[in-house]
């Protein structure tokens, strides 16, 4: 095992991870940017390192100064959390040439994952359903018109580069499909430096179901299950649930034993999420993420595993500590992601937190670095904390993220918790019939407001 992990992140999963290390006996170090001084993450660390100014660039992006901080530290293991430099595989091969060990997928199936049509390709030819399309990128405008004529409109194209959903436009006839093509193009070209892109048939109405998989690297790999997060804003998840309320038993057992014995035919290491448009009873491969999630939470209360601790684990060439036969769901969970933002427009509104207090008992966890007195820099995203529930089933989970945020106090800046207390009003939430767009159609028609 480790003698020392590095936490190449900040806020509430430096926390997560720190938690976990300090489980397994193993000493933490936390790098911290000048602006983070005083945050939550650098106190509860066993050693701490200043990397960089307040600026994320130069600090939690800076490859430079994380591995300087491994050297310094004597750490011999990053984990990187979530976002930053998660997904980067440049980071991983710079990692792994310093002998030191990246608690995550190999450098090639993050880049394998980060190319939306070499991940499509890989899991079509692993026998993952996916989203009918082009095969590859599509180069021309004619091209784009064949496509649009043989699937059918509307269609959509993506960017090869993207994903979470930058740089997508749709065209739902073949008089607009020059613009659409085009747009995306020179879109996918300024955000990523590589104009490729492809088609696939647009879905109109479907869920976003997302499978958790995890691989021990020798070819052994199982599946936690769904988590149903299809409420987003802007591409931003706000609320996610597991079991899936739409999902069947039998449908779950045979999508996630795909996607286990694809993640096994890989000898894929760490954890993953595998993503899943569902429609009509259909699961569409769309992309793969290869990092632990921010809404990890939630299969962890359903199947009563430390996911952190499974990557830290397999990181170090351990076993899984669990077999697929041992993994039974237990009740229903939510999360609701609780941002400093002022509704109804979700403008940051980072500030002093005068007062804080995390709701408690039974069913109720929360992943927060707030503390009474704290500062939220204005230099990073603005996820303050994430609360999440669990109950029997689905309606004792609703009742009780009902309860708990009716505890919670957050005083010094505006959050997005009026909006779990107007979303609990909807019937829609209560039968857990909604689907991408919900959301988005439900904020304009002005509940906030
Ligand atoms: C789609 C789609 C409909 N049809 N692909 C957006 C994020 C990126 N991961 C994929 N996205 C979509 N891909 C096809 N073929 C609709 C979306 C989409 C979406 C997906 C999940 C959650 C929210 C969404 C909001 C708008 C569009």
């Amino acid at each position: 095992m480790f003698d020392k992990i590095l936490i190449a992140n900040r806020g509430e999963i430096a926390l997560r991870v720190i938690r976990a290390c300090r489980e397994m006996g193993i000493p933490s170090v936390a790098v911290h940017s000048t602006a983070d001084s005083d945050a939550m993450h650098v106190r509860m660390a066993d050693e701490t390192i200043c990397i960089g100014p307040a600026s994320g660039a130069e600090s939690y992006l800076s490859i430079p100064a994380i591995i300087s901080a491994c050297e310094v530290t004597g750490a011999t293991a990053i984990h990187p959390g979530y976002g930053f430099l998660s997904e980067n595989q440049r980071f991983v091969q710079i990692v792994e040439d310093h002998d030191i060990t990246f608690i995550g997928p190999s450098a090639e199936h993050i880049s394998m994952m980060g190319d939306k049509i070499t991940a499509k390709e890989t899991a079509k030819e692993l026998g993952i359903p996916c989203v009918p399309g082009s095969a590859g990128g599509v180069a021309t405008l004619e091209e784009a018109k064949q496509i649009g004529a043989d699937f059918g409109y509307p269609v959509i194209i993506k960017a090869t580069a993207g994903g979470g959903g930058r740089g997508m436009k749709v065209a739902t006839s073949e008089a607009e499909m020059e613009r659409a093509f085009l747009t995306a193009r020179s879109e996918a070209k300024a955000a990523f430096g590589n104009d490729e892109v492809y088609i696939e048939k647009y879905l109109q109405k479907p869920r976003h179901i997302e499978i958790q998989v995890f691989g021990d690297g020798q070819g052994g790999g199982v599946h936690l299950g769904e988590r149903d997060c299809s409420l987003q804003r802007r591409h931003q998840k706000v609320f996610e649930e597991a079991p899936g309320p739409s999902i069947t038993a039998s449908e779950r057992a045979r999508i996630g034993k795909i996607c286990a014995d694809a993640i096994a035919q890989m000898g894929y290491r760490g954890a993953g999420t595998v993503e899943f448009l569902y429609e009509d009873g259909e699961f569409y491969f769309i992309e793969m993420n290869t990092r632990l999630q921010v809404e990890h939470p939630v299969t962890e209360a359903i199947f009563g595993v430390d996911l952190v601790r499974e990557q830290i684990r397999v990181a170090a060439g351990e076993k899984l500590s669990f077999t697929q036969d041992d993994l039974k769901i237990n009740g229903h969970a939510i999360e609701v992601r609780i941002n400093a933002e002022k509704l109804p427009e979700f403008r940051p509104s980072p500030g002093t937190i005068s007062h804080f207090h995390a709701p408690g008992g039974l069913g109720v966890r929360m992943d927060s670095a707030l503390y009474d007195g704290y500062r939220i820099p204005p230099y990073y995203d603005s996820l303050i904390a994430k609360l999440i529930v669990h109950g029997r089933d689905r309606p004792e989970a609703l009742a009780r993220l009902n309860r708990a945020l009716g505890e919670l106090i957050v005083d010094g800046v505006d959050t997005t918790v009026p909006l779990f207390h107007a979303l609990l009003q909807e019937k829609d939430i209560h039968t857990g019939e909604y689907n991408i767009h919900w959301l988005e159609k439900w904020l304009e028609s002005g509940p906030l407001s």
